[in-house]
């Protein structure tokens, strides 16, 4: 049967590709879900991408995730480093989580070095720009295959 990844991004990463490219590149969130479905295609796996500014927003679909999808791959982005409402609902999900990131929180600013993501995730790619997405996507099929 065929596996469902869900891949979900949080607050502000619907503005990339128009500020801070130094950090965060060139692309926009909408080339970046097009190259991940792409390599979904090719994998033979459903691909399901979502984006929110809402932190109770992913909270509902890590729970929807349950009995859904074999995967998630999440860039929460500053609710990494605050939410433990995220933490618990990752907590409560039983199917491989890989955190990610485009920087690499840890070597940045202090208050990105905690991750409460991190304490309840399997996996973590940071620091790879956009690619990090796509080898995401490899990492989690090798698990879940
Ligand atoms: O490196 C990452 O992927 C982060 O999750 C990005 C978050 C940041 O708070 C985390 O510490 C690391 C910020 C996302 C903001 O994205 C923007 C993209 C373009 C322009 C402005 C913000």
């Amino acid at each position: 049967m065929s596996k469902t990844i869900f891949l979900l991004n949080g607050p502000n990463l619907n503005l990339l590709g128009f500020r801070e490219p130094e950090i965060y590149g060139h692309d926009t969130l909408a080339d970046v879900e097009a190259r991940c479905m792409k390599h979904a295609e090719t994998l033979g796996v459903a691909l399901d991408c979502r984006q929110t500014n809402h932190e109770g927003v992913l909270v509902d679909w890590i729970q929807e995730a349950r009995g859904k999808a074999d995967a998630i791959i999440l860039n929460a982005g500053a609710y990494t480093h605050t939410s433990i409402a995220i933490h618990d609902a990752l907590k409560a999900y039983d199917g491989f989580k890989m955190e990610l990131h485009i920087s690499d929180p840890k070597q940045r600013e202090a208050f990105r070095h905690i991750s409460y993501v991190e304490l309840a995730s399997d996996g973590l790619i940071a620091g790879k720009g956009v690619n990090g997405y796509i080898m995401a996507l490899d990492a989690v099929m090798e698990k879940i295959a």
